[in-house]
């Protein structure tokens, strides 16, 4: 891939991706359902799973497997488990006891088009189904990458990763946190899983300690990025495009960037951290393309 990458070349790679991703999810639910779930569970397991999603993680998996020359075909079931996980907690976010929101991708969110138990259990299905396909002989011949992989995601999702960020996150609602532990809130909420779906690759690639760290470098400015224009698109972006409710961060009292440093300062940053991140790539050169494009894209989306 060259250095300068086309945005459209860029999205149609995304779309390629993203539809490869949904192809592989639709099956694995398939197989999995067949096992005689409890239908009206299986249905809104495919409702929460298969109702679009950019499928951002699923596409970083993919290319930093690539750099390793690892092929689309062997990176997918990672993939599929970071989007099945990455599901799970959206659904659990949305709930009336956490952000409590309506819409989610443009459609009902699970609580709303089916109930509040079956959402719970939705999420706690993709959490596990993550974990079962990870560990999976079929998702790598060699125990001990399978092994590194559920050991990375369970870092990634769980006290210390995600959960603990969402933790942070509800403690704070109305509270002013200082800019440092916003950060830290966010690198582990949101962070964590952009750096294991980058990790992932490398992981998958066999890398050395050099090119797996880059990988985690890269991983944790695009993080950083995607947040920051998440907490951008919430204070100014348009509902329709977002396909969920926008402007909620101010009216929940959430501790964003953009609220502490104001929106010109915060794109300023997002300029800077986008640099940090095709900086970390440098090791890897005009093979990663499509990696540096991935952070300008990440910045600039409107959804
Ligand atoms: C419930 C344990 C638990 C954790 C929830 C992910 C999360 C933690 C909360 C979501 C809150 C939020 C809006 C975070 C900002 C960044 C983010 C994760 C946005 C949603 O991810 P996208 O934009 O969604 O990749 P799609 O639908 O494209 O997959």
């Amino acid at each position: 891939m060259p250095e300068t990458l086309h945005t459209s070349t860029f999205q149609s790679e995304l779309d390629r991706i993203a539809g490869e991703t949904g192809r592989y999810l639709e099956d694995l639910l398939d197989r999995h359902l067949a096992g005689g779930a409890p239908a009206r569970l299986g249905d809104a397991m495919r409702h929460a799973l298969l109702g679009g999603g950019k499928r951002v993680r699923p596409f970083l998996v993919v290319q930093s497997a690539r750099l390793f020359g690892v092929t689309e075909e062997k990176a997918l079931p990672a993939a599929a488990s970071l989007e099945c996980l990455h599901t799970y907690s959206l659904v659990h976010d949305d709930l009336p006891a956490m952000d409590d929101d309506d819409m989610r991708r443009g459609r009902p969110t699970v609580h709303v088009a089916f109930d509040e138990a079956t959402a719970i259990l939705v999420g706690d299905a993709l959490l596990t189904l993550a974990f079962e396909t990870l560990s999976d002989p079929s998702t790598d011949s060699d125990p001990g990458t399978r092994s590194a992989l559920t050991f990375a995601l369970a870092k990634a999702a769980g006290t210390n990763g995600m959960v603990g960020g969402q933790a942070l996150d509800l403690a704070a609602e109305g509270e002013a946190l200082p800019i440092d532990e916003v950060l830290r809130l966010q690198a582990m909420k949101t962070g964590a899983l952009f750096r294991f779906a980058c990790e992932a690759g490398a992981i998958l690639g066999r890398a050395d300690g050099a090119h797996r760290t880059a990988l985690i470098r890269y991983g944790t400015a695009l993080g950083q990025a995607f947040q920051l224009a998440d907490d951008l698109l919430d204070q100014e972006g348009d509902a329709a495009a977002a396909g969920k409710a926008v402007a909620k961060d101010a009216e929940r009292g959430k501790a964003t960037l953009v609220a502490l440093l104001g929106v010109e300062t915060a794109k300023t940053r997002l300029d800077e951290i986008v640099g940090e991140a095709e900086n970390a790539l440098e090791l890897f050169g005009e093979e990663a393309g499509t990696l540096r494009a991935a952070a300008r894209f990440v910045a600039r989306r409107n959804a």
